[in-house]
């Protein structure tokens, strides 16, 4: 195996931001939530999309690692109150925050993680740090 591989595992071990299959990264840029998917999909990979809490946990990491909050790969943008991923699957977990997801002003149908790695439905137009998976 290549050195930088090597490296590579090694920083991820130590960041913790691998769960399972996928690996996590951010290099500190931001974006709204369609940037963000753009910029995710340019790189080869998607919007970062927890699935479990292992996966939350890893991109959890990273949003206090940077101190920004980030867009997760989730939204209702289609059908109010029905959180889907940008598959279209409906999501089955869920770590919202307390009163979350509240729909506030009528126009928060993105999803973003807080430092502490609870989520928040909020506008799509906010710009916040990208996480993609791989
Ligand atoms: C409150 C909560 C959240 C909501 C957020 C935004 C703020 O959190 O009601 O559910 O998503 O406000 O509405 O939007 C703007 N433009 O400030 C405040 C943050 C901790
Ligand atoms: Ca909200």
């Amino acid at each position: 195996m290549y050195c930088a591989s090597v490296f590579s595992l090694v920083w991820i071990f130590i960041n913790g931001n691998s769960a399972g299959e996928k690996t996590f990264q951010a290099n500190g840029s931001e974006g709204d939530f369609e940037t963000s998917k753009a910029t995710c999909s340019q790189a080869g990979g998607l919007l970062a999309s927890p699935r479990n809490s292992a996966e939350n946990t890893a991109i959890h990491q990273i949003v206090v690692r940077h101190n920004k909050k980030a867009f997760i790969g989730i939204n209702d943008i289609q059908t109010e109150g029905t959180f889907k991923y940008l598959s279209g699957e409906a999501i089955r977990y869920s770590n919202w925050a307390a009163g979350e997801p509240n729909n506030g002003g009528g126009t928060e149908d993105c999803v973003e993680i807080y430092p502490d790695g609870r989520w928040n439905d909020r506008s799509c137009n906010e710009k916040r740090l990208i996480i993609c998976e791989f």
